[in-house]
């Protein structure tokens, strides 16, 4: 437990940030979902979320950010971070629920505040064990506490999809931070409504017609996307130096064109993992599959590549349910993309076998007991097969002609 687990001391400063903004604009969201992609809502934080967070983040002199261990979790922190220079980072490792045996991993500390970011669970009785005030800020599944501050966009419509980063970049507003913003929503799976920005400032890291896939797997800020996951890969204490580093780091350029020497020392890190990334990619790339789930089982490599390379195989393959399982300790880790919806079928599938899992409409992880790993892709790929067959019907029926009344 402790070897994944980071914290870091951090100086107190105080960065020029912007004044609350009393006039933010409720912005209309792409949402990342073919069948939806011409619903325009309003899903962001309410004018009322961010002030309420921004007086927050002012008035706590040492907060405590508890962050989801992916680069959504990580700009999260950063862009928070940056606003005032406060408090400190602990990123939540080994598992995606913050529950009370993470409590001595931060017994030790001093916060006068929580702040929560895109954790999917908390248990009622970790916050029970703290006075101060928490609030979390994610975007998963809707789950309601008792003494906890909860923004999720997800009270308001379940179906749309908005990156934690993409509520903290709204809460910071920060213009020379929206390198972070982009990395974090791209890195899970969003193309923000920022996007013209970005490509107007930072022209040569993402094209004007870049949609997802090319921006994520082509081209430059793609690597920045990489970057961020390796960043994170590692022994804790050089995961907590890189966190450190980017507390700090002005421009993506420092990272990419390797322009400073902390810029330098991230490059390098991310490069000697990505070499081993390529070599899994390659052979990633090389499976084949006649069913309609394309299954990767990759063990022996040191490094977790299983999210990642979900991503960029379901890229690969866009007609496919695309699984990256990974073993470890008597467990299948896995990883689950589609272009369909895969958390019904999924939800379904562990009704009938062991194990567990859930996520994204699009973007899944589940953990099944090595023994059921293949119960479980025979039920996963029954259920996908009877949603695929639902659906067409629907399609059928909305083609039929509508009755016309006689007159
Ligand atoms: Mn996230």
């Amino acid at each position: 437990m402790l070897l994944g687990f980071y914290d870091f001391y951090l100086r107190v400063a105080f960065f020029n940030n912007k004044k609350p903004n009393s006039s933010v604009a409720v912005t209309l969201t792409f949402i990342y979902n073919k069948n939806k992609s011409n619903s325009m809502v309003n899903t962001l934080l309410t004018e009322k979320e961010v002030t309420e967070i921004r007086t927050a983040l002012s008035s706590y002199k040492n907060p405590l950010f508890i962050f989801d261990d992916d680069p959504d979790g990580l700009c999260s922190f950063l862009l928070l971070y940056r606003m005032h220079r406060e408090g400190r980072g602990v990123i939540l490792k080994t598992s995606s629920t913050l529950d009370t045996d993470f409590i001595r991993l931060i017994k030790n500390y001093t916060f006068d505040a929580i702040f929560i970011l895109d954790i999917p669970k908390v248990t009622q009785a970790f916050v029970d064990n703290f006075k101060c005030p928490i609030y979390w800020i994610d975007h998963h599944e809707v789950l309601q506490l008792d003494k906890v501050k909860y923004y999720n966009p997800h009270t308001r419509d379940p179906s749309v999809y908005i990156p934690a980063t993409w509520l903290c970049h709204q809460i910071a507003d920060n213009e020379k931070d929206l390198w972070l913003a982009m990395v974090g929503c791209l890195a899970d799976w969003a193309m923000p409504d920022f996007r013209e920005e970005f490509v107007e400032k930072y022209s040569d890291l993402m094209s004007s017609d870049a949609d997802l896939d090319k921006a994520v797997f082509q081209e430059d800020v793609g690597t920045l996307v990489r970057v961020f996951a390796f960043l994170l890969k590692g022994p804790s204490s050089k995961v907590r130096k890189n966190v450190k580093i980017l507390t700090r780091i002005k421009s993506p350029y420092d990272i990419l064109k390797q322009e400073t020497p902390s810029g330098k020392f991230l490059y390098k890190h991310f490069s000697t993992i990505d070499e081993n990334y390529q070599k899994v990619l390659k052979a990633g790339k090389d499976e084949r599959s006649r069913s309609k789930l394309l299954v990767f089982e990759y063990g022996d490599n040191k490094w977790s590549f299983t999210a990642i390379l979900a991503n960029e195989l379901a890229s690969n393959n866009r007609d496919k349910v695309v699984i990256i399982a990974r073993k470890s300790e008597g467990k299948v880790k896995a990883s689950i993309r589609a272009r369909t919806n895969i958390a019904d079928p999924l939800k379904k599938t562990f009704e009938q076998v062991n194990g567990s899992g859930g996520g994204h409409p699009n973007a899944c992880g589940a953990v099944v007991p090595e023994e059921d790993w293949e119960d479980f892709l025979k039920i996963f790929d029954k259920e996908i097969k009877k949603k695929g067959r639902k659906e067409k019907v629907k399609i059928k029926n909305k083609l039929k002609k509508p009755k016309t009344k006689k007159c």
